[in-house]
């Protein structure tokens, strides 16, 4: 079968929730990817932060193929030999005492809502059912109906409802409204330390410190959903450490296993996770050893392939070199590490036609809210392949702004 084939196929069968580029994948293979064609793409969406590690990473998939042979899923009814050892690893090497662990991020997600409120009516005293979580407006953390119920986008929560109630709106990066926000029922407030889908927003310095501070002072759970932004992505093992801030919880997801299966978790220390007793959550697949062996080993792989490191340096020196690009169509570029936004101006016509050039020259890369395209390319990248992405961006900015004018010219040469 060829593009248009394999393109049909899913149009037909597949519930239609994306808005893809027109790009059939076969093959993927460190930051490379290969479509039904042949043709080499370099993968500057690493599904969405996910594969970090890069595609196929041979430690990762050697794990998975291993643990495969022994056992996949025992259920939690049983130990396992995988779970304890995973949990020490990544309790060891964030610092926290605990961890639950889930599949997906908004399930992650879900987990760190239920255990902060669980957290405010059995520590805090919040009376039954008043529970408050504040979360920013612009946030994503996930589409399960209780996390589209907080989320500030129409179009996420429209004919969805009822939704669920408890959830508060501050404006990401207002001290104040933050600060006003507060109130005795409050349990926790929920951030993304950059906000990915709302368009690579960093916030001001000092916001999540100050964040972490109030919280402190109000007795107030500060949760991290590092599931995007975490584990390397901008030049730390967890967002956070930029502002030198430790969240009471840490949500992580996507790259927790390189891509090659869903894991996702929650850290917290006892006071907090040891909280749950038998019977109060629970999931078929959380915690499975052959989850449990992927992300020891993708964990391993970050750690010992210092990815954070290069994500900082090629991070760094990709800014710098994006931020040269001289283009009236280039509004700005932003983010840290290895998560890059360059937003468009209005007239540039959107980030999706950018993408489309930047596709037929050999470089995937995903808009988001229209008018950002997002970079973030898996953090083993080298200097050469950040230098390809770099030129490449700067010629399709320059030959579309060629292509424009020159359809603007013939008009004032007949006028
Ligand atoms: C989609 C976005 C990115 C996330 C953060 C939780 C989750 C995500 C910060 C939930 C997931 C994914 C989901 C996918 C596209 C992608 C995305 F544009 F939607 F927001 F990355 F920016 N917290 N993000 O980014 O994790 O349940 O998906 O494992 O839903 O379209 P999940």
């Amino acid at each position: 079968m060829n593009t248009r084939e394999y393109i049909e196929l899913e149009n037909t069968y597949v519930a239609n929730i994306y808005h893809p580029l027109e790009v059939v994948l076969e093959r993927g293979e460190g930051v490379w990817v290969y479509d039904v064609e042949g043709k080499r793409y370099l993968d500057c969406l690493s599904a969405y932060s996910a594969v970090s590690q890069g595609h196929c990473h041979p430690r990762i998939v050697q794990a998975l193929v291993e643990q495969a042979h022994r056992v996949t899923l025992t259920s939690r009814a049983f130990f396992n030999d995988q779970l304890g050892l995973f949990a020490k690893e990544l309790c060891d090497l964030l610092g926290y005492d605990m961890m639950l662990p889930m599949n997906s991020g908004a399930e992650a997600v879900e987990v760190a809502v239920k255990t902060a409120r669980k957290w405010g009516y059995e520590v805090k005293g919040v009376p039954d059912n008043q529970a408050e979580i504040i979360v920013c407006e612009g946030n994503f953390h996930g589409r399960t109906t209780t996390v589209i119920s907080f989320s500030s986008e129409p179009k996420y929560k429209r004919h969805f409802g009822p939704l669920t109630p408890g959830f508060k709106f501050v404006p990401f990066g207002d001290k104040r409204a933050l600060m006003d926000a507060v109130t005795p029922n409050t349990v926790a407030f929920l951030v993304e330390p950059i906000q990915g889908e709302n368009g690579i927003n960093v916030p001001p310095p000092g916001y999540l410190k100050f964040a972490e501070t109030l919280c402190r002072r109000e007795n107030v759970l500060l949760m991290a959903d590092e599931i995007q932004v975490g584990l390397g992505r901008t030049g730390k093992m967890l967002c956070s450490e930029h502002d030198n801030v430790r969240p009471d919880v840490v949500i992580l997801g996507k790259a927790l296993s390189g891509g090659v299966y869903p894991v996702s978790a929650v850290l917290a220390d006892r006071p907090i996770l040891g909280l749950y007793k038998p019977g109060d959550h629970g999931s078929t697949f959380g915690g499975n050893p052959l989850g449990a062996a992927v992300a020891r080993a993708a964990l391993r792989v970050l750690v010992e392939e210092r990815l954070a490191e290069n994500a900082a340096v090629q991070g760094a020196y990709l800014m710098e070199r994006l931020k040269r690009i001289e283009s009236p169509y280039i509004k700005e570029v932003r983010g840290r590490g290895l998560l890059i936004g360059v937003e468009v101006t209005p007239e540039a016509g959107g980030a999706r036609r950018f993408c489309e050039e930047l596709a037929r020259r050999g470089i995937l890369a995903k808009e988001t809210h229209g008018t950002v395209i997002r970079l973030a390319p898996p953090l083993i990248i080298k200097r050469e392949q950040v230098d390809f992405i770099a030129d490449t961006l700067e010629a399709v900015f320059h030959d579309i702004e060629r292509q424009d004018q020159r359809v603007r010219e013939p008009v004032l040469v007949a006028a």
